[in-house]
């Protein structure tokens, strides 16, 4: 598996109106500003409803805040200032910030500052 990332798609419905996710907009800004992120990450686009699948079924539903990056098989044991947690074996990466740096120092593009 390759890393994965999933987040909300943009004009979402919640509370009778559409709304784009924040977070998420910031993620994909940064594969606009480098593509050949997207060589080697994958991303998948959910619904704002719950439980969202498969992410609440692959790292549990306490887990399935978006945006999230599902890391894969190749993915490095540790990445500074990045914090990878672990659920039903699977190693992910929640916070935003975190995505970031982690996308840049593993594909050798600049950092968020
Ligand atoms: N993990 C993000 C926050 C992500 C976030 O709050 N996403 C919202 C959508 S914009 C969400 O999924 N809310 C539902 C939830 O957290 O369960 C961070 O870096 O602080």
């Amino acid at each position: 598996m390759r890393d994965t990332l999933y987040v909300l798609r943009p004009g979402f419905e919640d509370q009778g109106q559409s709304w784009f996710c924040p977070y998420s907009s910031q993620v994909i800004g940064m594969l606009t500003y480098y593509p050949q992120l997207r060589e080697t990450v994958d991303v998948v686009e959910l619904g704002f409803e719950k439980p969202r699948q498969p992410v609440a079924e692959l790292i549990g539903e306490s887990n399935q805040s978006l945006p999230v990056l599902l890391l894969g098989d190749a993915a490095p044991e540790a990445v500074p200032g990045v914090n990878i947690a672990t659920a039903s074996g699977r190693r992910f990466v929640s916070k935003t910030i975190e995505i970031l740096r982690y996308l840049a120092a593993t594909h050798g593009v600049p950092p968020p500052h």
